[in-house]
């Protein structure tokens, strides 16, 4: 038992030698930490990205269980998003129908853009309060 703990705290402080010595090189970026993809796609109840909001950073097959603001009084995020931003730097695709590779009609937000109203765009279908799945 001993032994056990002796090498738990020994693979620790290699850790935590790892993530000090990691340190100078990070502090040089200003972006997020390595491995941890930067921005989200942000999806809103409302047009001009009002009422509650909810952050994807990866596919979801579901939004039946996402709830606006993370509060389930709000309401499931299910059929209910009317704008959007995506910052992060590809392209992240809605889907109008949940489940597992996700189908039904398709909304491409372009890398780094929002959309203050998801109906009436020339290059996606109108997809106000249709949203059930996301795809990165
Ligand atoms: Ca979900
Ligand atoms: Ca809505
Ligand atoms: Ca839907």
């Amino acid at each position: 038992m001993k032994r056990t703990i002796a090498v738990s705290l020994g693979a620790l402080s290699l850790t935590a030698a790892g993530l000090v010595g990691f340190a100078p090189t990070a502090g040089a970026q200003t972006a997020a930490p390595a491995g941890v993809q930067a921005g989200a796609m942000h999806l809103y109840q409302n047009d001009n990205y009002g009422g509650g909001t909810y952050s994807w950073t990866s596919s979801d097959s579901s939004f039946a269980n996402n709830y606006w603001n993370h509060e389930s009084s709000a309401g499931s995020v299910n059929d209910g998003a009317s704008s959007m931003k995506n910052t992060t730097s590809q392209v992240v695709r809605l889907y109008q129908t949940s489940g597992g590779s996700c189908s039904g009609d398709r909304y491409t937000a372009d890398p780094k853009s929002s959309d203050k109203d998801l109906s009436s765009n020339s290059s996606n279908p109108d997809f106000d309060n249709k949203a059930s799945c996301v795809k990165f």
